[in-house]
């Protein structure tokens, strides 16, 4: 009875829950096509997960995996605005049709309740800050639909298909363990290693937009809160600290922390960008129990000394380690 299935979880967000899962005893199945996650990111718990390397495309192969799990965290999806928009056929297909298939396959298989990772990208540009799950969505690319489509369609199923679902958007989480070799990759994962190896980043537009950025444990909380909260099936929840902080501001933190003086280059806006990003917690701390345990500053810092022991493992340690002031 106590199965769990975390779609994606050989990446950076699943590959934390997944560890807070076995912390807690349970038995853990993850269902991830390798695509974006790593099993490197499973490394030292590899033998008490079993994983099924599926697409969530393919209903088939997933549905038996589903059936009669007692929690469903549903966190596969190819993610990024701009790929969105480069290459929209992979992401469309994976994060709607590949919902789509979580959802039934939970519904026809009489799973537990599915929690499903939404995004704060499906509030586009709104005129009032922080966003509150009420304001009407304005998705602004090609992602940002797909993730709210399947918000809809978790909301559905709840409401339609007596499946139990919570949606949570994610507002910008980083934490260890998120892949910075991707042009596509998150911008902290990207200003990290560029800080480690003394390199400037890239950033655009003026680097005055700005995101709340949330640390990957403070998800991983919300995530077990939202899968055993009572009556809030159907609902979504923002999943953000609070706080907001712009690019610029953020670099020069990285630098001040660091110790060291690299000012960033400058590039195009991306399109499809939202301007700026900031969660209302009030309905998650009330009806989750939300309560974010980890500073921005402290995740920064959490986050820069996870990648620092991955240079030194690769034999940089020497000019990784230097200029630490913590
Ligand atoms: C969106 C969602 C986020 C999550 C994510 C998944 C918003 C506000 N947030 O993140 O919740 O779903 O998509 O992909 O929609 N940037 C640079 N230099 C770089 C890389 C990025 O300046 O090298 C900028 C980028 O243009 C943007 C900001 O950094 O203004 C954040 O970009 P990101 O790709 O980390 O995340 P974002 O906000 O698209």
């Amino acid at each position: 009875m106590n199965r769990y299935i975390v779609t994606g979880g050989a990446g950076f967000i699943g590959s934390a829950l997944v560890r807070r899962l076995l912390a807690q005893g349970r038995r853990v199945h993850v269902i991830d096509n390798l695509s974006t996650g790593n099993l490197d990111n499973l490394e030292e718990v590899a033998e008490r997960v079993t994983v099924h390397e599926f697409d969530i495309r393919d209903y088939d192969r997933i549905a038996p995996v589903i059936a009669g799990a007692y929690r469903v965290f549903h966190l596969a999806a190819v993610p990024s605005v701009p790929k969105s928009i480069l290459d929209p056929v992979p992401s469309h297909e994976c994060n709607i049709d590949g919902t789509f298939n979580v959802l039934r396959a939970a519904a026809e298989g009489k799973a537990g309740r599915v929690v499903y990772a939404a995004s704060s990208s499906a509030y586009g540009d709104t005129a009032v800050l922080p966003k509150v799950e009420t304001m009407t969505p304005r998705p602004k690319s090609p992602y940002a639909v797909q993730k709210l489509v399947g918000e809809y369609y978790a909301t559905i199923f709840s409401d339609c298909f007596d499946l139990e679902t919570v949606s949570l958007r994610f507002f910008n989480v980083f934490g260890p363990r998120q892949d910075p070799s991707s042009p596509y990759s998150g911008v902290l994962s990207i200003f990290f290693t560029s800080l480690l190896e003394r390199r400037s980043p890239t950033i655009f537009g003026d680097g005055e937009q700005s995101r709340d950025f949330t640390y990957v444990e403070d998800v991983v909380d919300l995530l077990l809160k939202a899968s055993e909260a009572p009556s809030v099936s159907g609902e979504v929840f923002n999943a953000g600290n609070g706080g907001r902080y712009t690019l610029n501001e953020t670099w020069r933190l990285l630098q001040a922390i660091e110790g060291v003086d690299l000012p960033a280059r400058y590039g195009a806006p991306r399109p499809g960008d939202v301007r700026d990003s900031q969660a209302d917690t009030k309905e998650a701390v009330r009806k989750l129990g939300h309560a974010p345990r980890f500073s921005f500053e402290q995740g920064l810092r959490l986050t820069l000394d996870w990648y620092r022991s991955q240079l030194a493992r690769k034999g940089d340690g020497i000019r990784a380690g230097a200029n630490l002031v913590s």
